[in-house]
């Protein structure tokens, strides 16, 4: 079965690793939208530390992840699945509710997100002395 699962994946972290490793688990390919840096900017009100490029290439070297896009809006969702025929969407469950539109045309998933780490805490673990 064809996954897809969606993110900004900003300053890579184990809450995000474990995501699409369960994600990985649930099918036999697993495709990844990354987030733009222009749309980060809309979602989050500040740019990402590492660039789309950049983050595009971690994610494409991880074991789990079969294909990698540029997610530029979140209003493509529907086009997206439908153009890498998906028959699974993957997210966290901080966007429980958020695409169950989405589910005339696949099934949607929330997964728990990993308790105590987000990119936010590791910016400012490495921000404080
Ligand atoms: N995540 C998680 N555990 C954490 C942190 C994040 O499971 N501790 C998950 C989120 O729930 C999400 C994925 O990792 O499914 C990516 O998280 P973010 O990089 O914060 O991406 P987000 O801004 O949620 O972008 O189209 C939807 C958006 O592009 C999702």
């Amino acid at each position: 079965m064809r996954i897809i699962t969606f993110g900004t994946f900003d300053v890579f972290h184990v809450g995000h690793l474990r995501i699409i490793e369960r994600a990985h688990m649930l099918g036999d390919y697993l495709i990844v939208g990354v987030s733009t840096d222009a749309m980060t900017f809309e979602k989050k009100g500040r740019d990402p530390v590492y660039n789309q490029s950049e983050r595009m290439e971690i994610i494409s070297a991880l074991r789990y992840v079969d294909e990698v896009f540029s997610e530029e809006s979140l209003d493509l969702k529907r086009q997206y699945i439908q153009t890498f025929q998906a028959a699974m969407l993957v997210m966290g469950n901080d966007w429980a509710g958020k695409f169950d539109e989405f589910k005339d045309i696949c099934r949607v998933v929330y997964l728990p997100r990993t308790p105590s780490i987000s990119t936010t805490a590791v910016i400012e673990k490495i921000r404080k002395p």
